[in-house]
């Protein structure tokens, strides 16, 4: 476990389920704006700490709800269960509709529902015409699956990322989505605290993708170039290229470059940016704090604002771990104690070894 006490991984763990919540409802209010000026999220989170100041808590959207399911599952189960982890979401959407949902999961959602979940598979591969959904909804909820799968072999949290996110999401830019997105998570939770080389973690997320042994001939995607932004590997070469020269790069270059909307291959190699960029000061946001700035400056970028700040406020929490994440977050984002207590769930199943 490179060094890791499983105490300290405790931590991580609570810190990654803070951090997609706290990113998830910090950056919902913003969400599709085209960019968010700095000192309008200074002021912001300035107020949101200041104990004096007493406003309406932050609400939780789909990115948390269905976090929520993902983690449920796995721990009811002790494994994953494509037919729990799908009634989950869909008893979640119809109790709340309103979290601010993806246009089309709806879709898959009702599909479900009707046919009794007999194949849970085959709604989300009817989307679009049978070409699946990209969007980042499978991204958006993985972090569980990474905490989930910490002390098992990198193929066995691949597979899991994949299949949590194939109940929804057939398209391969979004189920390798949810797989990058989980390296991701785990890489961070994983690195020794200070110890952890921006350029060296990009090049292990590239490393592991390349080698990805595919059972799906779409999965090359995440290896060729592709159109737009190309393929998740060519991202993150551009994120390494934007890293080498952080200071001078203007945050609408980022979005220009990496992305900044609904779409997987558009908004995970950002939220990545995001957390590796916040490991150093960044000129205009005023926090300190290395995970609330990531969160800031994911928010800045504009476009899907809740998605990108929850996802990289997951990488950065299983990071620099709860102690990492300031307490006043807790006073402002519903269902605070909800995530404590599903990180510390996750975390008994997996190093407590009682697995049925
Ligand atoms: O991916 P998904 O769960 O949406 C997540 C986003 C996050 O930002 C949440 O915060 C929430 O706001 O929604 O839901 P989907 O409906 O599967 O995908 C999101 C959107 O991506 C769709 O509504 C489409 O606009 C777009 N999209 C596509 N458009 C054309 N062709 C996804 N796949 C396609 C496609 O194949
Ligand atoms: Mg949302
Ligand atoms: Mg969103």
């Amino acid at each position: 476990m490179a060094g890791i006490s499983i105490e300290a991984l405790l931590g991580r763990f609570k810190g990654c389920m803070l951090g997609a919540l706290a990113g998830d409802c910090l950056g919902a209010p913003f969400e599709m704006d085209s960019s968010v000026a700095l000192s309008v999220l200074n002021n912001y989170i300035n107020k949101l700490a200041d104990p004096k100041v007493r406003v309406p808590y932050k609400a939780f959207t789909d990115d948390t709800a269905m976090t929520q399911s993902v983690a449920q599952s796995l721990i009811d189960e002790k494994s994953f269960s494509e037919v729990d982890m799908a009634k989950k979401f869909v008893r979640a959407y119809y109790k709340e509709p309103r979290r601010g949902y993806g246009a089309n999961i709806v879709n898959v959602f009702a599909a479900l529902k009707a046919t009794n979940f007999k194949d849970v598979w085959a709604p989300a591969a009817l989307q679009f015409d049978g070409s699946g959904s990209y969007g980042n909804g499978g991204a958006m909820r993985v972090a569980p699956v990474a905490l989930f799968t910490a002390a098992a072999s990198t193929e066995e949290a691949i597979n899991m990322a994949r299949d949590s996110a194939l109940i929804t999401h057939s398209h391969a830019q979004g189920y390798n989505g949810a797989i990058l997105q989980c390296l991701a998570v785990r890489n961070a939770l994983l690195s020794p605290s200070s110890s952890l080389n921006p350029q060296e973690y990009v090049e292990g997320l590239i490393s592991t993708l390349s080698k990805m042994r595919n059972p799906r001939e779409e999965d090359q995607d995440l290896c060729s170039e592709g159109e737009g932004h190309g393929g998740f590997v060519d991202s993150l070469h551009v994120l390494q290229e934007l890293l080498g020269r952080s200071d001078q790069v203007t945050r609408e270059e980022v979005v220009e470059r990496l992305g900044n909307d609904v779409s997987a291959i558009n908004s995970v190699p950002t939220a990545i940016y995001a957390f590796l960029r916040a490991l150093q000061p960044i000129q205009g946001i005023e926090s300190d704090s290395e995970f609330l700035r990531s969160i800031v400056y994911a928010i800045s970028l504009g476009g899907d604002t809740d998605t990108i700040a929850s996802m990289a406020g997951a990488i950065a929490g299983a990071y620099h771990g709860s102690q990492g994440v300031p307490e006043f977050l807790g006073r402002h984002c519903e269902a605070w104690e909800g995530a404590l207590q599903q990180a510390e769930e996750l975390h008994k199943i997996v190093y407590k070894n009682d697995k049925p």
